[in-house]
């Protein structure tokens, strides 16, 4: 399309959102600026550098497909989100886990050992990236699983698990300080059974004492944010999972001053929604974190699609003003079935589609129509905003970010992939 062309269809699009009230550049503008955490993870199916990548994956999660061209190593690694960097518009911030150390002349930290100079290198490729760094104590894929980590009956065991979750408190201090934003530290354990367990308190009192030990650990609660995500089940773990949505949120709600609820909306009943979650959670939390991801059926981690309910996701997230720092938003998906670029890409561009999407919805006016109980408007409204045209704005935001617009990327990626990826 000529310049002209693409100026004509932006203007004609502004001016139909113009007509309902809607300032798009002021809803570029702001979505321009907040953080959304890209997860290191989907660059290597989960794997990390700290133990035997031929392991299978433990913790009740599991990577599927065998797509050549996983990174193997961190200058791979970095140079794939590099890629997905350049491809995606709007303000990111590195997700890391712990299992991403970074070890230099055949040093090696087991996880209890880990300290702030096994990331500098992600320091490093952070600062020069302008990026914030959130962080994730790694409780599965190692040895040290018996197969319970915080949850464990043998002290042992328990121990070695308290002692990582104290160093990586120090870790995303440091992160968190070098790199001048908080650092979200979110503790997931896939702890649970395969079976009906007989004693159901006892894995949760003792997860609740390990939680408290490793926040006992000094910090500042303005730069780490400490969070417990919970859990439905996981592959192997039908029956129990310790940390239960009612145990992270009660243990969220009983830690206000050191700690905050996180949800990944692949973690609950298929018929439940996080999107209804977070307005509920905010009545009583300021801060919570989210993990978007596209659960099918179960905990399936596919890439984020711009569908109903991540668009209601996003909605909820503008509405409640999550938006000016009370919702800390990271993705967490991991398909290893296509392209992993384009995976993460598709999945990163769609959940900005959304935040885009919520912004340009006329929330003042829907809601004084809910409150006047004009439902019949509100419904007509909600509708007729289906096919207003978006992708006019979405492709303007992606020009002003310098990310390309749709039609544009996956070329590049397939050339990445035929220079890059396929020589691994
Ligand atoms: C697993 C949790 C957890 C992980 C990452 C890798 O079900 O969602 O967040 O996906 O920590
Ligand atoms: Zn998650």
């Amino acid at each position: 399309m000529s310049e002209t062309k693409i100026a004509n269809a932006y203007e004609y699009a502004k001016g139909v959102y113009a007509a309902m009230g809607i300032d798009v550049e002021a809803a570029m503008e702001k979505l321009a600026a907040v953080p959304v955490a890209l997860h290191c993870w989907q660059g290597d199916d989960v794997r990390g550098f700290d133990t035997d990548p031929s392991k299978p994956l433990t913790g009740g999660i599991q990577t599927t497909g065998n797509y050549p061209g996983r990174a193997r190593t961190p200058e791979e690694l970095m140079a794939d989100i590099d890629m997905v960097l350049k491809l995606c518009p709007g303000t990111k911030k590195m997700n890391l886990h712990a299992s991403y150390a970074i070890f230099e002349d055949g040093e090696w930290a087991d996880r209890d050992k880990l300290e702030p100079k096994h990331f500098k290198k992600w320091v490093d490729f952070c600062k020069e990236r302008g990026l914030g760094c959130d962080f994730n104590p790694t409780f599965f894929s190692h040895p040290k699983c018996d197969p319970l980590t915080l949850t464990s009956p043998n002290e042992e065991t328990r121990r070695f698990w308290i002692d990582h979750g104290k160093a990586c408190i120090r870790i995303s201090q440091y992160l968190a300080e070098e790199l001048g934003q908080p650092c979200i530290m979110n503790i997931w354990t896939g702890d649970g059974f395969k079976d009906v367990p007989a004693d159901r308190l006892g894995p949760r009192v003792r997860y609740k004492e390990s939680i408290d030990e490793i926040l006992s650990e000094p910090f500042d609660f303005n730069k780490v944010k400490p969070c417990v995500e919970s859990k439905v089940f996981g592959i192997g773990v039908e029956a129990y999972t310790a940390g239960s949505a009612e145990f992270a949120l009660g243990y969220a709600a009983m830690n206000k001053d050191r700690c905050i609820p996180l949800m990944d909306n692949g973690h609950y009943h298929p018929t439940e929604v996080v999107s209804d979650k977070i307005p509920a959670l905010l009545a009583f939390f300021p801060e919570i974190a989210l993990h978007v991801t596209r659960p099918i059926r179960w905990d399936s981690d596919h890439v984020v699609l711009f569908d109903d309910e991540t668009k209601e996701i996003a909605k909820e997230i503008v509405r409640c003003g999550g938006l000016e720092g009370s919702v800390k938003i990271a993705l967490d998906y991991f398909d290893a079935s296509i392209n992993r670029i384009a995976a993460w890409t598709v999945g990163f561009r769609n959940f900005q589609k959304a935040l885009l999407n919520a912004l340009l919805c006329p929330n003042e006016e829907l809601k004084a129509m809910q409150d006047s109980d004009n439902w019949t408007e509100l419904l007509v409204r909600q509708e007729e905003q289906k096919t207003l045209p978006f992708g006019e704005i979405w492709n303007e935001y992606c020009r002003r970010c310098n990310a390309p617009v749709d039609g544009e990327w996956f070329a590049i990626v397939k050339k990445y992939e035929a220079e890059v990826l396929s020589a691994r």
